[in-house]
């Protein structure tokens, strides 16, 4: 008998799409998502499963063949998750919406669904098929996985790898335990932090084979103990991988260490403001701006590469701050950084804030990409806060600025190049998705 056919897809978002967006292969790594989600399909559940990923492919919603769709939801992509679920609707096919959106603002996603999945899917997305093939899909699912994560590895064979720079891409651990005022993660999820059993983690690897591999972790020190567990394990496996941290690992020597020993190549970690203020106002006060330059020299002496990431749009910032940040970046040796506009995501304590103060501009979702100003800021406009940020980005990645970094990088020559060449082509594409109204209805339009 013909299996029922489970289609998943990540739909598209105006900077990261099929065609005309903004993140080339070179800056494409494999989500995790699918593969985790493919992994807990049980197997008293037979579905036929096809997953696409509308980064990397096109897809048309009145053709495709489903009898269940799932879609994962971020809040740049949620329009368009709305508008291809109310395809599918039409055609009687019924739809899942789940993802950070989804769990941040569920009363958003229940009008463009026939079940939503809010939070971490471990429990909830197997129940959700068992319902869905007894024919008794219930509208909200909410069921919060056990703090040690012990599901199957991800089935990464879901997703064609030749889309992607790589699929060598892992997790250890879900959440973080700290509360920056603007981020997703303990605003979705709370302070919660979940881990997967060490072992599992290095069996998944050994299986993969991948010898340069990728943590997707918001902030892989958030337990020290856990770890320094994972980087002794790594060790031996002679990998080297890039993943995410917070600036605490330059204070914690023996951490810095292990975390060499294992591997680590490159550290993107949210640097966020040069402005001790700004930074305790998102609630990041164990971010010390006198101390980056430092904190650059204690990971190259580690052979250790620093993404620092910045945010403009910050409460009490002038129009100065983006050359100004741009060049401490370039000063301080760090070797990508990378900037992006505050963006109060639905669901965290930055929206409220501003929203109560009457600063949000729209929710019209789309724009809530990390590179549209979306609220009213104080002393600028939006646009000079949009024009100021691509404004930084050319000035790092002016040719004299990726020379100097290149020089000094820790990585070698070739990944620097590709890496600093990809992000050059990202600050000279930005100008692109602010001069047009991407529409959703006009594929093609722009740009
Ligand atoms: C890979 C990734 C990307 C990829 C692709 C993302 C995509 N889907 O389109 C790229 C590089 C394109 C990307 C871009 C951006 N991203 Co991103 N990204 C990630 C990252 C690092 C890993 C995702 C992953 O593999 N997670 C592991 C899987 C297993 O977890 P998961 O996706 O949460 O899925 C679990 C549950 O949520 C649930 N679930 C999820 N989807 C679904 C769907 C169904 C049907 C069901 C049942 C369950 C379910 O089940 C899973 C198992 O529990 C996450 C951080 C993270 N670690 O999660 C950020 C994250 C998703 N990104 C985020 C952000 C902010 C961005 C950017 C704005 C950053 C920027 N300034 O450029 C852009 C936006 C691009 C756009 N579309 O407009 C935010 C989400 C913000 C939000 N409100 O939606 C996150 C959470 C990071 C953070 N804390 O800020 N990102
Ligand atoms: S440290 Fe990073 S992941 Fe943790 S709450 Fe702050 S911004 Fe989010």
């Amino acid at each position: 008998m013909k299996k029922p056919r489970l289609v998943l897809i990540s739909p598209k978002g105006p900077l990261y799409r099929h065609r005309g967006g903004i993140f080339g292969r070179g800056l494409r790594y494999m989500p995790q998502t699918f593969p985790t989600l493919a992994a807990l399909i049980p197997e008293d559940v037979p579905v036929e499963l096809c997953c696409y990923d509308e980064g990397t492919e096109s897809i048309n919603p009145e053709t495709l063949e489903a009898d269940l769709v799932g879609m994962t939801v971020i809040t740049g992509s949620a329009p368009r998750a709305y508008e291809l679920a109310a395809v599918f609707r039409r055609r009687g096919i019924p739809v899942v919406l789940g993802g950070p959106h989804i769990t941040l603002v569920p009363d958003d996603a229940r009008p463009h669904a026939d079940a939503i999945v809010q939070g971490l899917a471990e429990v909830s997305w197997p129940k959700l098929l068992r319902d869905w093939q007894a024919g008794n899909l219930q509208m909200d699912y909410h069921e919060q996985p056990p703090h040690t994560l012990r599901s199957p590895p991800p089935d990464r064979s879901v997703l064609p790898r030749r889309k992607y720079l790589t699929d060598a891409v892992f997790e250890a651990t879900r959440g973080c335990h700290h509360s920056c005022e603007f981020c997703v993660s303990p605003a979705a999820w709370g302070r919660n932090v979940w881990f997967k059993p060490v072992e599992h983690v290095i069996e998944d690897i050994r299986r993969h084979g991948g010898k340069r591999i990728i943590f997707v972790d918001l902030n892989l020190i958030s337990s020290r103990t856990y770890a320094l567990e994972l980087f002794h394990a790594l060790q031996p496996l002679g990998i080297k991988w890039f993943g995410l941290s917070t600036s605490r690992i330059a204070e914690d020597p023996e951490l810095l260490d292990a975390c060499a020993r294992s591997g680590c190549s490159g550290l993107l970690v949210g640097l966020e403001s040069i402005d001790p203020a700004a930074l305790k106002d998102m609630n990041k006060p164990f971010n010390h701006p006198e101390a980056y330059a430092e904190l650059v020299q204690a990971l190259h002496r580690k052979n250790i590469a620093l993404q620092g990431c910045f945010v403009f749009g910050n409460d009490g910032e002038s129009p100065e701050v983006f050359e100004k940040t741009a060049r401490f970046a370039v000063e301080a040796g760090i070797d990508l950084p990378r900037f992006a506009i505050s963006t109060p995501f639905p669901g965290t304590p930055l929206f409220q804030r501003l929203d109560k103060a009457g600063r949000i501009l729209h929710r019209d979702w789309g724009k809530y990409d990390g590179q549209h100003c979306v609220f009213q800021p104080l002393g600028m406009t939006p646009m000079e806060v949009e024009q100021g940020s691509e404004r930084a980005w050319k000035l790092a990645y002016s040719f004299s600025g990726c020379a100097r970094r290149i020089r000094r990088s820790p990585v070698s020559l070739p990944l620097a190049l590709v890496t600093n060449l990809s992000y050059r082509r990202y600050a000279h594409h930005l100008h692109k998705f602010y001069t047009c109204d991407w529409g959703l209805a006009r594929p093609g339009l722009c740009p």
